[in-house]
């Protein structure tokens, strides 16, 4: 993944009366990431929207390097490391700061709208994709059919607010947004388990099921895991003896 980095965004050079200031190098970017973690999947969506270059490092989360838990104050991916010319580096962590700085600082279309209304209502679904992740996460790791069907109830009940929101093609209609970035991974993860079991937690939502295809074909959404992602996510919840992957 190492390129040129073409990035200038935000730090490209003002021109006032016809004299423009040299603009400054893109910083380099890396992403300290985990294979299968749809958090991680954020950044690279960002990123791939903008047609950047960075740098991927994996590390292994059940058995963490000394660098990775001096960098990442909770010990979670991702981090980003941005190394401006002349300066420290510089660490972020959490997924939606760093999808923030990246929307603020890469050339190209915006995922956060202009509009500051616009703008906080995608904030406020960017920051509710963690609670479907969090009603995922349970569904995963339940080990029964009881611990299962209560957490698929619960799944569902998290998705159908969002039924009414989805304008279609994409969550605030033709353009990619912030909030397709943030949904598209907790959507990846249903299309992985339905390769086992038809969980069909969006099959009496119509909109969000259309919003699950057009999100799963988009570039920068199909390209954002390891070609081996299926194998990896689902070979780690048959490992953890999932309910989830009895196939029905
Ligand atoms: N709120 C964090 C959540 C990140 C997160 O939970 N990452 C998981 C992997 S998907 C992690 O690093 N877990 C390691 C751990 O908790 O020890 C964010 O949005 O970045």
């Amino acid at each position: 993944m190492n390129g040129p980095l073409v990035s200038l965004g935000a730090d490209a050079g003002v021109c006032v009366d016809g004299v423009c200031a040299i603009p400054e190098a893109a910083p380099k970017l890396t992403l300290i990431s985990f294979p299968t973690c749809p958090y991680v999947q954020r950044a690279v969506i960002a990123l791939r929207e903008r047609g950047v270059e960075y740098e991927v490092i994996h590390v292994d989360l059940a058995n963490k390097p000394d660098w990775f838990l001096q960098i990442s104050p909770l010990g979670k991916v991702p981090v980003l490391k941005i190394e401006r010319a002349g300066e420290k580096p510089v660490i972020l962590f959490e997924s939606t700061v760093i999808l923030q700085y990246l929307d603020e600082t890469l050339p190209g279309q915006r995922l956060f709208p202009e509009d500051a209304l616009d703008r906080a209502r995608q904030r406020a679904w960017v920051e509710y994709a963690g609670s479907v992740l969090g009603e995922l996460w349970k569904l995963v790791q339940a080990r029964d059919e009881a611990g299962f069907t209560e957490a698929r109830t619960a799944l569902i009940a998290r998705l159908q607010p969002l039924e009414a929101e989805v304008a279609g093609p994409f969550f605030a209609g033709a353009e990619f947004s912030a909030v397709d970035a943030v949904f598209a991974p907790a959507f990846r993860q249903l299309d992985a388990l339905e390769t086992v079991r038809h969980l069909g937690v969006t099959d009496d939502l119509p909109k969000l099921q259309a919003w699950r295809q057009a999100l799963a074909a988009r570039p920068s959404v199909a390209g954002a895991v390891p070609p081996d992602f299926l194998d990896l996510y689902l070979g780690r919840l048959r490992a953890a003896g999932s309910y989830a992957l009895t196939a029905n």
